[in-house]
């Protein structure tokens, strides 16, 4: 069989981490040629006088711990720091209809920005201009348009607390609450889901709890390449014997087997450690019913517990004292049938019995859950049962149990704690108003969506974005792009050239910036940001690299830059006095925030400091003041996606790529290497289509509007461990099948993870 396989698909059983981890991390420092100076900016990763790893947003013990870096965050980190470079020279030579033909890799493998660029439509080229004449251009052309809200502000979650808060305040003094963000595309779904069950649209674990929790359920998520960090704290729990249950399509190979590259007995004995104790592979979009299944359990097991005349295993006091809802809940789950639940999840009876008993066993538990939760046309409900599950055994606001959605960018959840939303609240317009001297708009903006949509139909005029690859990320890539090319305005604020930046408008313009582990010297001296992790714990975090150019500008800096340009004198905004000294930011943070107290100085402490998450505590901000179990009834069967007949796309990170940044052409634990144009299938689901492994399929999704199709073509199928009906491919190679509808209609955010389609031989 192995022999047929086209090249570059291969079967590859190391177990994640280990050797194989510390021979990728070499070889990227070499490609990136920064060896020598690599190491260095390693040892600095999340160190209290270091920055904070722009990898990902799983926390670091108290920030102080000797080191803690992983292979993914060293790629992130030498893809920041590389030697290369897109200078003038480099725009000069290659027009942007020919930088347009090339992969996503190259296109930021050039290096990073140099110079403030603007897009001349006579040489279709790219040119220097002048900080100065950039920011008057921008100023003048957002002045031009008629209506601030034809306008549209993206925010990708890397940009630090300050850049942010600077970027909303100057956003809102313009005029308009249009803050699409990546968030939007993400944990959306939590952000809307767990306030109405919970009070706030957070996690409420912090890492002690994963040394005191007796059982961990993780939905959706990949630790071993997203969060690897992560795996040190998942090799501690299975070394104590707490059971690990995991709910996932594909056999992930770190939640099977993970060899730590920091423990030198396992690096030199080859040995690794199991992870998952139960590995559940549920059917794609399935975790709505199989959540339910869980707790119809839970119930049934209750009354029999009742019935041998035990104390029941629901934590009645906790449900008493701080719930509403349990009756409808259970309600709806005795009209929901077995049968149902068994057939839409794709899971057993016996298996979700088994997984049951693990939770009511479990005095304390965890339930971590990522992108294969939220980015479904259920995403939001998914989240509510997830809320439902831990509240029926009060697994929630006590040590060693809670709720860990695991998000994305570094700081994502801090831009949202600082002001990026589309909808602002009453704290947020009444402490900008406490702090400058203004109110601000509240009418409702545009997220992600809403801002295509607006771009699409010609409603909005201009985008702005800090960071990001918008075009690549969101759904339905050529419409996006067709959209984008009619804009009057677009301007990137980035550190490298990425697809987006060729999507030219009227005026383009591409602002490069310092990145998180530049040194930033502002009047003042040299200046940290902070970021917020996962847990809610922020922290400063210092570049130290000489900036790849003397050009570049902080985003603090480039942002006042556009909002002096634009504003002028309006509202008197000290923006010049704010960036020679970013603690005059972090007062106005404070300010605004009153979550912020004492910022300056808790920002100081070695570890920085938690953020109040009152359910934590067991305090419920929802309207009633208590936590709510939210019924949604029945199991909102969709016709397509719930047909064991349809298949169902899946989009995934490869091992060697963050996002829309594509470092290598490698899957090492999915057995893929140097090729991206993959197709995982049932081998079943093949042969039915009178295809096997290897051969040549077209994609297509089922389509919802008649007269497009949306296809990719020419990909190879690979005959993988997936339930039937399922099917997965790479993010973002697959967005070209995905319809922009195709979304959570609570949150707004995209189905890229339950896409009907269907998948024939090349034509
Ligand atoms: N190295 C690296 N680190 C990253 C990123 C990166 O691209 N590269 N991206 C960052 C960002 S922005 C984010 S949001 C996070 C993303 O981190 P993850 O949430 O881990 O992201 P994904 O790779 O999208 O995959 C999620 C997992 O969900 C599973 N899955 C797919 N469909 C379903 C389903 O229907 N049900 C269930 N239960 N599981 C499903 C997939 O098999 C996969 O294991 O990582 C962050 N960290
Ligand atoms: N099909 C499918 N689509 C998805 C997903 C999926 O799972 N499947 N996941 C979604 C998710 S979870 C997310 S978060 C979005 C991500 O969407 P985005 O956040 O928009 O995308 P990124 O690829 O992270 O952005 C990369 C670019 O950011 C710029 N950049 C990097 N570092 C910095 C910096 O420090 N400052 C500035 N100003 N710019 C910087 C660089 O120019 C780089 O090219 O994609 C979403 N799209
Ligand atoms: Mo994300």
């Amino acid at each position: 069989m192995l022999d047929k396989r086209p090249k570059g698909i291969r079967a590859d059983k190391e177990p994640a981490g280990g050797w194989g981890a510390l021979k990728a991390v070499v070889r990227t420092l070499k490609r990136q040629q920064i060896v020598g100076q690599g190491a260095t900016t390693l040892l600095k990763a999340n160190q209290p006088e270091g920055f904070d790893c722009p990898g990902c947003a799983w926390p670091d013990p108290k920030h102080t711990s000797s080191f803690e870096f992983c292979e993914n965050g060293a790629k992130a980190i030498a893809w920041e720091s590389t030697a290369k470079r897109a200078d003038p020279g480099f725009f000069q030579e290659n027009s942007v209809a020919a930088l347009w033909t090339w992969t996503d890799h190259d296109l930021e493998n050039q290096g990073r920005l140099t110079h403030p660029l603007i897009y001349n439509h006579d040489t279709d080229r790219y040119e220097p201009i002048e900080w100065s004449e950039a920011f008057s251009t921008v100023g003048a052309e957002l002045n031009r348009i008629p209506d601030p809200n034809q306008a549209e502000f993206y925010t990708s979650g890397r940009a630090s607390n300050e850049a942010a808060f600077l970027y909303q305040l100057f956003v809102r003094a313009y005029g308009t609450n249009n803050f699409p963000d990546c968030s939007n595309m993400c944990h959306e779904a939590t952000s809307v889901g767990l306030p109405k069950s919970i009070g706030i649209g957070k996690g409420t674990v912090t890492l002690e709890d994963f040394d005191r929790c007796d059982a961990i359920f993780s939905f959706g998520h990949n630790p071993g390449t997203n969060h690897p960090r992560m795996m040190t704290t998942l090799r501690n729990a299975s070394r104590r014997g707490v059971p690990i249950v995991v709910f996932n399509p594909l056999r992930e190979r770190a939640l099977e087997r993970f060899a730590a590259p920091q423990n030198p007995i396992e690096m030199a004995t080859f040995s690794s450690t199991p992870i998952a104790s139960q590995y559940y592979q549920i059917r794609i979009g399935g975790d709505f019913s199989a959540l339910k299944g869980l707790m119809k359990r839970v119930f049934e097991r209750d009354a029999e517990d009742l019935a041998r005349g035990g104390g029941g295993v629901l934590d009645r006091q906790f449900i008493a004292e701080h719930t509403l809802g349990i009756d409808e809940l259970r309600i709806d789950l005795e009209s929901t049938s077995w049968e149902d639940i068994v057939r839409c999840s794709g899971l057993s009876k016996e298996a979700l019995f088994r997984a049951a008993e693990t939770y009511v066993r479990a005095k304390s538990v965890i339930l971590c859950y990522g992108m294969g939760v939220t980015q479904q046309s259920r995403g939001t409900l998914n989240v509510q049962q997830i809320a439902n599950l831990l509240m029926l055994r009060g697994n929630i606001g006590r040590e060693g149990a809670g709720i860990c959605p695991l998000r994305g960018h570094s700081n994502v959840q801090g831009d949202r704690t600082v002001g990026i939303t589309e909808a602002p609240d009453k704290t947020l317009i009444e402490g900008l108003e406490r702090a400058f001297g203004f109110r601000a708009p509240t009418l409702k903006g545009h997220n992600a969506i809403q801002a295509i949509q607006a771009i699409i139909s010609g409603k909005s005029r201009a985008l702005v974005c800090l960071g990001g690859n918008l075009a690549v990320a969101i759904s339905d890539f050529e419409l996006v792009a067709d959209g984008m090319r009619k804009l009057d305005l677009a301007v990137h604020i980035a550190t490298k050239l990425n697809r987006s930046h060729l999507l030219t408008a009227k005026t383009s313009i591409v602002l490069p910036c310092l990145g998180r582990t530049d040194l930033d010297i502002q009047a003042s001296g040299p200046q940290s940001v902070t970021v917020e992790d996962s847990m809610s714990v922020v922290h400063a975090s210092r570049g130290f690299l000489p900036p790849p150019s003397p050009l570049l500008k902080s985003e603090p800096a480039v942002i006042a830059g556009i909002a002096k340009a634009t504003l002028g004198a309006k509202y008197g905004i000290d923006w010049g006095g704010m960036v020679a000294n970013y603690d005059r930011i972090r007062d106005k943070i404070e300010e605004v925030f009153p979550i912020f107290s004492d910022f300056n100085k808790r920002v100081r402490f070695k570890g920085g400091f938690r953020l109040d998450i009152p359910p934590s505590n067991r305090k419920w901000n929802t309207a009633s003041g208590k936590a709510t179990f939210v019924v949604a009834s029945g199991l909102r069967e969709d016709p397509l996606l719930d047909d064991p007949g349809t298949l169902v796309l899946t989009t995934l990170r490869s091992h060697d790529q963050y996002n829309t940044t594509v470092y290598g052409l490698d899957d090492r634990y999915r057995g893929v290497f140097g090729r991206r144009d993959v197709v995982f299938m049932n081998r079943d689901d093949l042969a039915e289509r009178g295809l096997s492994d290897g051969d040549r399929v077209d994609v297509t999704s089922i389509n919802e509007d008649v007269g497009r199709t949306r296809s990719v073509r020419g990909f190879i199928a690979v005959a993988y461990d997936l339930p039937r009906g399922s099917v997965a491919g790479y993010y973002p190679e697959m967005n070209a099948v995905i319809p922009l509808n195709h979304f959570d209609r609570l949150s707004g955010t995209p189905a890229f993870k339950g896409i009907p389609i269907a998948v024939a031989a090349a034509g």
